[in-house]
């Protein structure tokens, strides 16, 4: 392939639609930090629906106790989250395998290996998770765990060595589940070039390019560029691109990957806030949001059932829940 065509496959056009993904909870945030994070399965799964409803076609999940919010990644603490979506709407499920960054990969790809979803996150590569500097905001914490967590966050890696991507790779091979893989820095392309080249992935590859983990790359638009072309060299058509800024960067990176011809995540996963100093009281607004940016430049959002054909997905009734 050319590189004029590469070009003209990742850059928008009239007639490609663009995939907004919703990460609806996380492990980043917690729940001092923002009275509307989603915390019982019934406040998740009521956000992710409403989320769809907005204009997101992918819902990426992650559950938490509804005690204390932490971060859980038990099979059970997913199941009435997955099937009340699933009798809700059409949206595509995405489980995640990051988990939390202490958490070990085997506890982190059990609910993905058990309910089977079209996507599953991967991440892809080993870095550091700096959470720290959200200590400085001055939250009350309402629970030990939350300022323990992010304080642990000074000494710890995320790990994802090449065994452990292997090993969810093997844990979800059967299943048809396919990727949403994680990248957090220019490294992590290379990491997935290499497991592609080797076969252990199929194009296309839905290629989450993330900016402004501490720890990652920065969120500078140059950033932005630099993911963008590198993937565009390692992987040529064979990828769809898709971009996920962390805290007031969301919005506009979006924009500018959208402006690309990229696709775009948001959600209070990877922001709370809606503008500056104003928190996002729904997931949904943030969707509306990203929806308003994309269709003031002339592009469309995909359906649920056009993101399953960029995506070549297997389709929602052959998940396991
Ligand atoms: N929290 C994000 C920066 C995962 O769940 O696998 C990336 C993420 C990881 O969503
Ligand atoms: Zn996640």
């Amino acid at each position: 392939m050319t590189q004029r065509e590469i070009e003209l496959n990742n850059t928008a056009r009239p007639e490609r639609k663009i995939i907004i993904t919703c990460a609806i909870t996380g492990a980043i945030h917690t729940p001092s930090m923002s009275p509307y994070l989603p915390v019982t399965p019934e406040q998740i799964a009521a956000s992710a629906v409403e989320a769809a409803q907005a204009g997101a076609s992918i819902l990426h999940l992650h559950a938490r106790d509804p005690q204390t919010g932490k971060p859980d990644q038990s099979p059970q603490a997913f199941a009435p989250i997955l099937s009340w979506i699933k009798a809700r709407c059409n949206a595509v499920v995405n489980i995640t395998t990051g988990g939390a960054p202490y958490m070990t990969v085997q506890e982190r790809v059990r609910p993905a290996a058990l309910f089977k979803p079209e996507i599953a996150s991967l991440n892809m590569g080993s870095m550091n998770f700096g959470l720290f500097p959200m200590l400085e905001r001055g939250t009350e914490f309402q629970h030990a765990w939350e300022a323990e967590v992010l304080e642990a966050s000074r000494d710890l890696i995320f790990r994802n060595t090449f065994q452990d991507i292997e090993y969810v790779l093997k844990a979800l091979g059967e299943s048809g589940t396919r990727f949403e893989f994680e990248c957090y820095d220019v490294g992590h392309l290379y990491n997935l070039h290499h497991v592609y080249r080797r076969g252990l992935v199929k194009p296309p590859l839905f290629i989450q390019t993330v900016f402004g983990i501490l720890g990652g790359i920065g969120t500078h638009p140059e950033d932005v560029l630099h993911m963008k072309r590198t993937a565009d060299r390692l992987f040529g058509a064979d990828y769809r691109w898709s971009v996920l800024g962390a805290g007031r960067h969301q919005m506009p990176i979006a924009a500018q990957a959208a402006a690309m011809g990229g696709n775009v995540r948001v959600g209070l996963e990877d922001s709370l806030w809606l503008g500056a100093g104003r928190l996002a009281e729904t997931n949904a607004a943030q969707v509306r949001q990203v929806r308003q940016i994309i269709e003031g430049l002339g592009l469309a959002v995909a359906t649920p059932e056009e993101a399953r054909g960029m995506l070549a997905l297997k389709g929602k009734e052959a998940a396991a829940f």
